[in-house]
């Protein structure tokens, strides 16, 4: 043992701890034995307990700090955390190709592109910054503009880096990864949740989501999770993106080794193909492959569409088959009343989850599928999407199979189901079925509008069925004692919901508006509106928040229609759900009851979100409908709006473009008929930069 100076000897260990992190979790090459390792630690606590002052920032001691309390402080990212477009086969990838060839002005005699090919990873994004060789923040992507600040759980993962190896290229550096759970960690964290009797994880991609959003750092730090990152942000003098992996490699920060510089699109065809199989031999999850162009002056010249570079794609596996066995067919129902069957399957692992259910949206789909209950089934799974009965292995029929018929009433409160033709959905026309009010209690407590975490379905139904809550408002009124009676809820569990209720009380109003579940009002008309509402009143020196939710509540609750239609992107039809909403006593009851118990709606900045001033798409109202293959439906939204326009919901005479994807169905039809101007991709990216021709 040495008697060095105790800082110098803080140091060292904390330096020799540092190293040793990285041989183990980023270079897989360990130095030291965990037994070593461990011993030096305690030294270093024990020396960092009689000495705080000692305590250094990067000291690896400090990886696990205090919960957080609430919510995370959200980030704003200052560059973009782009998304990518995607290609799901040799076809997609040799347009990909084209694409890049045409915007870099090369002709069929210049030689092929160069591309780095990356294995892509199936976990979170997430954006990681450094100030000299500190590590001083961790964020999530979030919509990419912006994300959570989980510094204190990303701190507890030993790939990353909380001191670089050598000095950075600038004093501030940003680098972008995926944060992932390995398939053996995610397997052993089941194996001891399966032994102390807990519920199970379905899969390592949520489970790592989840984990990054813990409150508690030492739950992360307990999960073992892992990172490659990939993308270096700024130029910082390189010539090539493999030049920055390789600089990145040198800081200290783990990069995936199979990576592959090639030439032309043939080579990248081959790489996706060589890793179709490989993968699943990995240690990870992998979805894909992500195709880069090298060269950072041929990135540059070629740019960004929305939100997604046009130097790189995102080729996804096919989407992963299985057979099972259609065990039975429920039916479900919605907040519309819309009566959904569902198969239950004989369960099965796919696409990464253990599969129970798959949606069968409606009886012609079950209809055209020619599904039958008993019949082995053909299932898969891609990505996120909802798991899907894609047919029936009907060769592995035995007679026994029964044909299935819609209900001809509702399976919740008995009322006589109707279908109105051509329409595809038979509902319940019962507006005070309880499973409608449950469908409109969990929109409003839901993701879109107060999040309240931990507040699903069965936990509702029960409180619905106990009659504990009967409109929105009594949510706010549970407490532990309450909860803690419900099945599945332990005492810890019923105080942790009591205490996310309470959290959940003060939200962005656009957030309450969208959760209120107004007919035709989704999450942008509520943007729409909350911003409107910001404007038009106010705040007012020393007012306080709940004062002001009351104006805004009254305001809208006393709108008339022509008010209303004079708000940007809100048409007629729109205006007069929401005037029928208000006019409703039930709802202003519940609208007081909400303001009694204590909602807080906080109020978008003065102007935020209202109609743009500048942009090819000013002034355009265009409707998205069908699948597109470059964006998701969001980012095809957010795309309009970047550029000026209006993204609406469904089509009329005020539309002035219809993007149709694939499988486009009524809307395309409709838009047709009044003579809309419709567009595919390439023609909506064209009028995304360049504007309408008129
Ligand atoms: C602003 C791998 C994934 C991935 C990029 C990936 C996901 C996304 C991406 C990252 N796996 N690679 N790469 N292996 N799952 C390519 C989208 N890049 C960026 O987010 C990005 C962001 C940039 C450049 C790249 O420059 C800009 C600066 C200012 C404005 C706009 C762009």
């Amino acid at each position: 043992m040495t008697t060095t100076e105790p800082s110098a000897r803080a140091a060292e260990l904390s330096a020799m701890l540092n190293e040793a992190n990285h041989r183990y979790h980023v270079l897989d090459a360990p130095t030291i034995s965990d037994r070593e390792y461990d011993l030096r630690f305690k030294e270093l606590t024990e020396l960092e307990a009689a000495h705080p002052e000692l305590v250094a920032d990067d000291s690896p001691t400090q990886r696990v700090g205090a919960p957080v309390e609430g919510g995370f402080p959200s980030v704003r990212h200052d560059v973009p955390m782009l998304s990518l477009g995607n290609a799901f086969g040799a076809d997609d990838l040799r347009e990909f190709d084209s694409r890049v060839r045409r915007g870099l002005g090369r002709g069929a005699a210049d030689g092929p592109v160069t591309y780095v090919c990356e294995l892509k990873i199936d976990g979170l994004a997430i954006s990681l910054r450094y100030e000299g060789r500190l590590f001083v923040r961790g964020a999530t992507r979030g919509d990419g503009t912006t994300g959570e600040d989980v510094t204190a759980n990303l701190r507890t993962v030993r790939a990353i880096p909380v001191r670089l190896h050598t000095d950075p290229p600038g004093e501030r550096l940003e680098v972008r990864g995926e944060v992932f759970m390995p398939r053996g960690a995610f397997a052993a964290l089941n194996e001891q949740l399966e032994r102390e009797g807990k519920p199970l994880y379905a899969n390592a991609r949520n489970t790592a989501a989840g984990t990054v959003r813990q409150k508690d750092p030492a739950v992360t730090a307990s999960r073992r999770m892992s990172v490659w990152t990939y993308q270096l942000v700024g130029a910082h003098g390189l010539e090539t993106h493999s030049e920055s992996l390789e600089l990145l490699g040198r800081l200290g920060f783990p990069v995936n080794p199979h990576i592959r510089r090639v030439d032309g699109i043939d080579a990248v065809i081959a790489f996706t193909e060589e890793w179709s199989e490989a993968r699943k031999d990995l240690d990870y999850e992998t979805d894909g492959i992500v195709i880069k162009v090298d060269s950072l002056a041929e990135q540059q010249e070629l740019g960004f569409v929305s939100r997604a570079p046009r130097w790189a794609t995102a080729y996804k596996f096919p989407a992963e088959q299985v057979t099972t066995k259609l065990e039975e067919i429920e039916v479900y129902v919605g907040r519309t009343g819309a009566l959904t069957p569902v198969a239950h399957v004989t369960p099965v692992f796919v696409g990464g989850t253990t599969v129970r259910n798959a949606t069968l949206h409606n009886i012609d789909e079950i209809r055209r599928k020619d599904l039958r209950v008993g019949d082995t089934v053909v299932l898969q799974r891609a990505g996120d999407v909802i798991p899907e009965v894609v047919s029936a292995v009907v060769d592995a029929r035995d007679g026994s199979e029964a044909e299935w018929q819609m209900p001809a009433t509702c399976p919740v409160c008995g009322t006589e189901a109707v279908r109105e033709e051509p329409d595809v959905v038979t509902r319940c026309p019962n507006p005070y079925c309880p499973a409608q009010r449950i469908g409109g209690l969990l929109r409003f407590a839901g993701r879109g509008g107060m999040d309240v975490d931990g507040l699903g379905y069965k936990i509702m139904l029960q409180l619905v069925e106990r009659e504990l809550v009967r409109d929105p408002a009594d949510v706010f009124r549970l407490d532990a004692g309450a909860l803690e009676g419900l099945e599945r809820l332990g005492r810890r569990s019923a105080e942790k919901l009591a205490e996310s209720i309470q959290s959940a009380r003060r939200r962005p109003l656009a957030r309450i508006l969208n959760g209120l579940g107004i007919r035709h009002v989704g999450e942008q008309t509520a943007v729409d509106l909350a911003a409107w509402l910001a404007t038009e009143i106010a705040r007012q020196d020393g007012e306080t928040d709940a004062a002001w939710t009351r104006r805004a509540a009254d305001k809208l609750r006393d709108a008339s229609v022509d008010e209303l239609t004079a708000v940007f992107g809100i048409g007629r039809v729109v205006a007069e759900a929401i005037e029928r909403f208000f006019a409703d006593e039930h709802t202003r009851d519940t609208l007081h009851r909400l303001l009694d118990a204590g909602v807080i709606a906080e109020a978008p900045a003065p102007g935020a979100g209202l109609a743009p001033t500048e942009g090819p798409l000013l002034g355009k109202t265009l409707v998205v409908t069908g699948t597109l293959p470059g964006f998701s439906r969001s980012e095809a939204e957010e795309a309009i709006r970047a550029a000026g326009g209006h993204p609406a919901g469904s089509v009329s005479a005020s539309t002035d473009f219809l993007v149709a994807g694939d499988k486009a169905g009524s809307k395309l039809a409709k838009a047709e008929k009044l003579g809309v101007v419709v567009l595919d991709e390439d023609g909506f990216r064209a009028l995304l930069e360049r504007g309408p021709s008129t």
